[in-house]
């Protein structure tokens, strides 16, 4: 069982709650090592391949990395649905300020040089608890489907390891829908459903007995413009109000991403904005992120930030729908919260307020991105989520197509099918700490 993570610095087992008192503290697992300690060549790969770092400024490197993934990424189970990363996507998942190039690995054939298995990390700091540590977040790990089961993944884990570790970083974050050792935090999808015809049509949401669709676009209707005063777009000028505003805001949670510097800011909620001209509430060519304040329209004070991204669905076996187009909730943030409170520590009262506010801004979400022509608006149970799910009209991803088209009940509460990845299980590399409870966590994985 586990032949690699079992001798990898990670939780091996969850320590009974009872002995809470006796167990370490929080932090590292392994001892402190040095930057000339790390082996200095790279790790051997099966003959016939050889490791090459992706350039992604190179237009080229860019698109044989999307191509890879489009071809061979994570999928449900039985492939109905791929997610379809985009090269404009790749390169702000990827290119956050900071960024090491060497930490975006590719493995090709010899010769043919055919690009076959990636892994990236990128450089984020990390607070859980009352700690906080530099990290790199590992993302869009990938072998090509005819070399699965090769134990690749390993060889490709220990090697991003290495480099991460070359720059003196020894802790790694990272979001599989695989159980490995072990979960810190576990979150589930939920899913809005925005166009309904489309849904059904491709069977992304059943119709159960005795629904209709014109029953479904009546019940996930939405006005046609934003509705809370001062609803504006995020510009340039807004970023250090943001950065200030957000820092507050994910200090109620247990683990986060900390938004060290406003270029930080800047790169995730601005850069990923897209080249083109905006073709009237439909967002520019390449948009991938979408960022949003509300400007109160008396005081000009900025009192809240909202955010979502857009990572389309590719859909494998219809006909005509090629496209499933899924907006992501994002970070977002409120000044409806006390001065540095903690989520847990809310009153009924904070709780109330809070979620007031919450609902105008994820329904002004919901209405942009239909606007926009996104299909579905999904979000983690994490961060603040639950004081709007329900509200919104949002359903627990399921991932059980076949039993919710038998079940009435499913769709008596909107509830629409998952795509694959039912449940987000978050992991910590080299940092031994008590489970989070996913709504405490509020590090959003891409
Ligand atoms: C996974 N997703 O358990 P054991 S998420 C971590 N994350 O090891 P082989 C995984 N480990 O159990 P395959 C994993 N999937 O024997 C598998 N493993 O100890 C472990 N899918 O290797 C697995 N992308 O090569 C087992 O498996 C060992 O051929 C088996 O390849 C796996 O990006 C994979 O879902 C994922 O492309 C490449 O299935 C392949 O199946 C694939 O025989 C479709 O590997 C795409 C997909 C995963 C998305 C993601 C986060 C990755 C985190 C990796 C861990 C990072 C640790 C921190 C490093 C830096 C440290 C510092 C400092
Ligand atoms: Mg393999």
């Amino acid at each position: 069982e586990h032949k690699f993570w079992k001798t990898q610095p990670v939780i091996q087992t969850v320590a009974s709650s009872s002995s809470s008192a006796s167990e370490p503290a929080e932090g590292p697992i392994d001892p402190p090592r040095t930057v000339e300690s790390v082996r200095k060549d790279p790790l051997a790969l099966p003959s016939g391949y050889e490791w090459s770092t992706i350039d992604i400024t190179s237009p080229t490197q860019l698109r044989e990395t999307q191509q890879l993934l489009s071809e061979n990424y994570v999928e449900d189970p039985d492939a109905s649905f791929r997610l379809g990363y985009t090269d404009e996507f790749l390169r702000w998942a990827l290119g956050p300020p900071g960024y090491v190039e060497d930490w975006h690995i590719g493995v090709r054939v010899k010769g043919s040089g055919k690009l076959i298995a990636f892994i990236s990390g990128i450089p984020m700091d990390v607070g859980v608890r009352d700690n906080s540590f530099k990290a790199a977040e590992i993302n869009f790990l990938c072998a090509h489907k005819k070399l699965r089961n090769k134990r690749l993944a390993p060889v490709l884990i220990k090697e991003v390891t290495r480099r991460v570790n070359l720059k003196g970083i020894w802790q790694a974050v990272y979001t599989a829908g695989v159980v490995i050792p072990t979960p810190i935090s576990t979150c589930r999808y939920y899913h809005r459903n925005l166009n309904p015809a489309k849904l059904v049509d491709i069977g992304f949401t059943p119709i159960g007995r005795g629904e209709t669709i014109s029953r479904l676009v009546r019940k996930y209707a939405l006005p046609t413009a934003p509705l809370t005063p001062g609803w504006r777009e995020m510009t340039e000028a807004d970023v250090p109000v943001v950065a200030t505003l957000l820092r507050r805001y994910m200090q109620r949670f247990e683990m986060q991403q900390v938004f060290a510097t406003d270029d930080e800011v800047r790169h995730w909620f601005l850069s990923g904005r897209g080249t083109g001209d905006t073709v009237e509430g439909r967002g520019r060519e390449g948009q991938v992120v979408w960022a949003y304040v509300v400007e109160d329209p008396s005081t000009h004070t900025i009192t809240d930030f909202m955010s979502f991204y857009s990572l389309p669905s590719l859909i494998m076996k219809h006909p005509t729908h090629k496209s499933l187009n899924t907006a992501y909730a994002f970070y977002y943030a409120s000044d409806a919260v006390p001065e540095s409170s903690h989520s847990a520590r809310d009153t009924p009262e904070d709780k109330a307020r809070l979620g007031v506010r919450l609902n105008a801004l994820m329904k002004d979400s919901l209405i942009v991105a239909k606007q926009a022509g996104f299909d579905v608006f999904n979000a983690l149970s994490l961060m603040d989520n639950n004081l709007f799910l329900h509200e919104q009209l949002f359903g627990p991803g399921d991932g059980y197509l076949v039993s919710l088209l038998q079940s009435n009940e499913a769709t008596a509460h909107g509830y629409v099918s998952c795509f694959r990845v039912v449940r987000q299980n978050y992991y910590l590399y080299n940092w031994r700490c008590a489970p989070i409870d996913g709504a405490r966590d509020s590090w959003k994985t891409k």
